[in-house]
């Protein structure tokens, strides 16, 4: 195992519960948040791979569906993803023994899977395990692993997965395994740039590259993967940003008719916000997202020590320090106005 230069790694023995737990279950399911990203997908898919050669029966059950961009993580595994919208799919979640939740630390994070993940729980059928980096958990699983100074829930799964293989004496990781951790984490640093990324980062990066994972082409999976209507979106998006308060703040909102009118999809919002805070002087972005059911969505990001995810909890969400989001149960007029009144006074609060 490569050690840290600084942050830490958990040691082996802090993550004997969960080892203990998953060599002695058999039927394992691994979940996501909603609207699943890279650091999510690319976690539960090399978690997956793992403990499927370990010889478990395996599922992985997302709440939302996979992005294009994402798909070609399917082909890494052969592991079905089942749709939670399905009755006779439901039954095969309720037969599993443990779910683990991978990049969140909130149950609803989990969306319409939660129901039947907590009815199996009450029942004493199921436990939930946890492995996440957000802050402020929540305390709802039976064993959580949850470290905020890991870059990534990819990170994670790395040290996990390292254990795993020193306590059975094998190596555990195979070039999918290291394939599908490079997804997670390449993602979750923005590319190695992001804040958490430390030198044990560039040096899992550089072991998973050792062990299969291609650079180069999955950069270009995951990000030279527009779509026309993505495009387009993108385009008609840069030009409503608005700066406000001198330029501290960043301001954008799509609407249902902007997503439609070009074609979109809800998850071609997400390449959006890193265009927010390209401005030097913006010291908080937001963008406000109308979503199809009539709710909105809103994502934070922040420059420097400004805790975004205080802004996001007071609305039910979360995050990280410089990123975080949470969905308003209300429509996005209301959801604005309210919003920028809010984020005036927490950029206020923050400056004394
Ligand atoms: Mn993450």
């Amino acid at each position: 195992m490569i050690l840290p230069e600084y942050g830490r790694t958990l040691r082996t023995d802090e993550w004997s519960p969960l080892i203990d737990l998953l060599l002695e279950t058999q039927h394992v399911v691994i979940t996501t948040h909603e609207n699943s990203d890279g650091d999510g997908l690319g976690s539960e898919v090399a978690l997956a791979l793992v403990l499927k050669g370990l010889g478990k029966e395996v599922s992985i059950v997302n709440p939302t569906e996979v992005p294009p961009n994402y798909q070609f993580l399917k082909g890494l595994h052969g592991i079905s993803y089942f749709n939670p919208r399905n009755e006779e799919e439901i039954q095969e979640l309720s037969l599993c023994d443990v779910c683990i939740l991978l990049d969140a630390n909130l149950h609803d994070r989990m969306g319409s899977l939660w129901p039947h993940v907590s009815f199996s729980k009450e029942l004493g059928r199921m436990k939930i395990l946890c492995i996440d980096h957000h802050l402020e958990p929540e305390d709802f699983a039976d064993l959580m692993v949850c470290e905020s100074y890991a870059s990534s829930a990819g990170e994670l799964v790395y040290d996990f997965v390292n254990a795993m293989g020193n306590r059975l004496g094998r190596e555990l990781f195979t070039p999918q395994v290291a394939e599908a951790l490079y997804v997670a984490i390449m993602t979750d640093t923005g590319s190695f740039r992001f804040p958490k990324t430390s030198p044990y980062v560039y040096r899992i990066a550089g072991d998973l590259v050792s062990k299969g994972a291609n650079p180069s082409d999955i950069y270009d999976k995951i990000y030279n993967s527009l779509t026309s209507p993505a495009l387009k979106l993108l385009g008609a998006a840069l030009g409503s940003i608005a700066i406000l308060d001198d330029g501290l703040i960043s301001w954008l909102f799509i609407s249902q008719e902007m997503i439609k009118s070009t074609g979109s999809k809800l998850f071609d919002t997400d390449l959006i916000i890193r265009y927010l805070l390209s401005v030097p002087s913006v010291k908080i972005a937001v963008l406000v997202v109308e979503m199809p059911d009539g709710r909105t969505k809103a994502s934070f990001r922040s420059r420097g020590r400004i805790y975004v995810n205080q802004l996001a909890k007071k609305y039910g969400g979360g995050g990280h320090m410089n990123a975080a989001g949470c969905l308003f149960q209300f429509a996005s007029d209301k959801a604005r106005k309210v919003l920028l009144e809010d984020v005036r006074l927490f950029l206020k609060k923050q400056g004394e």
